[in-house]
């Protein structure tokens, strides 16, 4: 198959076939989302699985049951994915969902309902590694090409849902209020029962230290990895190839320091630095 003919072009942005489709973006704008619904919002590489097996997890008091027995991209489903329109009807209330969606493309019923955003914001570096990983293992990806290449295409935002740039500034600039959570990818890494927590009260579960760190335990790195609901060994080898890179890969912060060039970082930090202008200093990492 063509480069082309593996993506689509949604307002500009680009996403796989494979997952996506025209219909699965008219059914997302049309979609009526609930006062009670949750929305783990994060950019592609940013801990979008993570999310899938700790929301539900938070929302039900620990139940494991859904973890165990129900794959993540119909447990918690994404807006966007033509999966939704086959699963939302057995969605369990509250309803969790995910999105790679910048903020300007939430469905017009979003802005009008209560839904809660967890918005999960991860090293622009270490997304990219975990990117290119990702487009190596991934049929329905293109090739990424060479380390440099893969660089110059992020940057440009000619990669899945365009600019990171783009994504935090328009998430960061919302009018959502205290509808909107704001979390790190490397907090949950350096603590998670802490992460945790503090989502929890944003849900307003209130849960005890005993159930937060359950919840802990199933949603670690080296639980989700065996976990064959969430570590993707149900879809054929011939669309995601673990043997040229799990997708549950590394699961750490600073890989970037593994792959990155001091020239690469430098060119990589003018750009991000620049089109970022004042929100670079309110970043929870040193961009350097
Ligand atoms: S996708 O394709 O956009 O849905 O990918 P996404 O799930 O957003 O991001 C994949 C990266 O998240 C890491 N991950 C985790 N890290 C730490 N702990 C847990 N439990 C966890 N679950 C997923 C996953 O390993 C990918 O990062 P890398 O750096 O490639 O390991």
């Amino acid at each position: 198959m063509s480069s082309e003919g593996k993506y689509l072009l949604y307002n500009g942005l680009l996403a796989p076939k494979e997952t996506h489709s025209l219909e699965s973006f008219k059914f997302a704008e049309e979609f009526t989302l609930k006062d009670d619904d949750v929305i783990g919002v994060l950019y592609p590489k940013s801990g979008t699985i993570w999310m899938q097996e700790i929301l539900p997890l938070l929302l039900n008091g620990g139940d494991l049951t859904p973890i165990q027995t129900i794959p993540n991209w119909d447990r918690v489903p994404w807006l966007e994915e033509k999966r939704l329109a086959e699963v939302v009807d057995q969605l369990p209330s509250p309803r969790a969902m995910v999105t790679h969606f910048p903020y300007h493309l939430m469905p017009a019923s979003f802005h009008t309902s209560k839904a809660k955003v967890i918005y999960v914001m991860r090293n622009p570096k270490d997304i990219l590694v975990s990117s290119f990983y990702f487009h190596q293992m991934a049929e329905f990806l293109e090739d990424p090409g060479t380390f440099d290449e893969f660089i110059e295409k992020f940057l440009e935002g000619k990669v899945l849902f365009g600019k990171w740039t783009d994504h935090v500034k328009g998430w960061k600039d919302t009018d959502l209020g205290d509808r909107i959570m704001y979390i790190t990818y490397e907090e949950m890494v350096q603590d998670l029962p802490a992460a945790l927590k503090r989502m929890s009260d944003f849900l307003g579960r209130n849960l005890s230290d005993e159930t937060i760190q359950k919840i802990a335990e199933h949603c670690s790195f080296k639980t989700m990895k065996t976990n064959t609901m969430s570590n993707f060994s149900l879809v054929p080898k011939v669309y995601m190839d673990s043997d040229k890179s799990p997708f549950l890969r590394k699961g750490i912060a600073g890989d970037w320091k593994n792959h990155f060039s001091s020239e690469q970082l430098a060119r990589f930090t003018l750009v991000i630095r620049k089109e970022l202008g004042n929100e670079s200093s309110s970043l929870p990492w040193s961009l350097d």
